[in-house]
């Protein structure tokens, strides 16, 4: 049965360069205080905080041919990528403490090249609130944490595109989207036009995250590299304040518990980002809390030794 590597990296990137509303940049002190690093060691691993990569300060300014921002994105993404890259060289599981997800293009990107290089398949679940495959054409907003996707499929504007030295960066069909309920009309068009594999709540609704998860777990084996890009707004508002767009309606937090849990029962998570957190709308640390605490079951933590384990 496939483990996890036992050597885990924390990678800070603390910015809110892609958001619509300012604080996930405060994200990644907000995780190291609710202990994320201890708790994952004690299941068991190494773990080594490298600190934060840094980038260039949020202008806050309108967007630019549909863009906000899009050469700090780029900038934030550069070193994002360039250590995941590193860490994934070494043999360790980065851990990218975002941040908000439009950093999902570098850390995404330096997996696809490592499983490139490594002649390893890739499989992304992207747990998330929203489907972020905005192009600056469609989007409502012009902020690129809507848009990671899309630009890791190749619609998007070379900045931000091939960083992993091919375009596109990822096959769409090696994506997984789970617990999605916010997309945007036109956004909805190029979701279906891309064919991207999206378990939405309807889905969740009627099949249970049970079936869900062995649906988007499916068909993998010792050779595929598994990263998890969890966005915070992904769990539900009532028990997950602390994020800057919050949507109605998403998994409790024993939905959430099962779906990290048979994550984790695959043995095959090799790298994994955690963004959106944002403390500015948190109560007391409790949505950094819950994210550790989910966390601590996506390294393996169970109430009991499992069947077969
Ligand atoms: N779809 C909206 C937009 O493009 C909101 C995107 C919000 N994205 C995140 N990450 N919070 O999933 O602006
Ligand atoms: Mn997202
Ligand atoms: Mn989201
Ligand atoms: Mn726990």
């Amino acid at each position: 049965k496939a483990t996890l590597p036992t050597q885990i990296t924390l990678i800070g990137a603390p910015t809110d360069i892609g958001a619509g509303a300012r604080g996930a940049s405060m994200g990644p002190e907000a995780l190291r205080v609710a202990g994320l690093g201890p708790v994952i060691e004690a299941q068991g691993f190494q773990v080594k905080d490298r600190g934060n990569v840094q980038g260039p300060a949020n202008p806050w300014l309108p967007p630019v041919d549909g863009y906000r921002h899009l050469e700090e994105v780029a900038a934030w993404n550069q070193a994002v990528h360039d250590a995941v890259h590193e860490e994934l060289t070494l043999g360790r599981l980065p851990v990218l403490l975002g941040g908000d997800h439009c950093l999902g293009i570098g850390s995404i990107s330096a997996v696809a090249r490592h499983c490139r290089a490594a002649g390893k398949k890739l499989r992304v679940l992207w747990l998330d609130a929203h489907a972020d495959f905005n192009t600056n054409t469609l989007t409502p907003t012009g902020n690129t944490h809507g848009m990671p996707v899309a630009c890791l499929c190749g619609y998007g504007p070379a900045a931000i595109t091939g960083m992993s030295g091919q375009t596109p960066d990822i096959d769409p069909a090696c994506i997984r989207q789970i617990g999605i309920r916010s997309v945007d009309p036109g956004e909805k068009r190029l979701v279906h036009e891309a064919g991207l594999e999206v378990f939405d709540m309807r889905y969740l609704d009627e099949m249970g995250m049970r079936a869900t998860m062995e649906a988007a777990l499916a068909d993998l084996d010792a050779d595929t590299h598994l990263h998890v890009s969890f966005d915070v707004d992904f769990l539900d508002p009532e028990i997950a304040p602390g994020v800057g767009t919050t949507v109605p309606g998403g998994p409790t937090y024993r939905e959430a518990q099962l779906c990290m849990e048979m994550i984790a029962d695959t043995g095959l998570m090799r790298s994994l980002d955690v963004v959106e957190l944002n403390p500015a709308f948190d109560v007391r640390n409790k949505t950094a809390e819950l994210a550790v605490d989910l966390i601590e079951s996506l390294f393996g933590k169970s109430t009991l030794v499992r069947r077969g384990a």
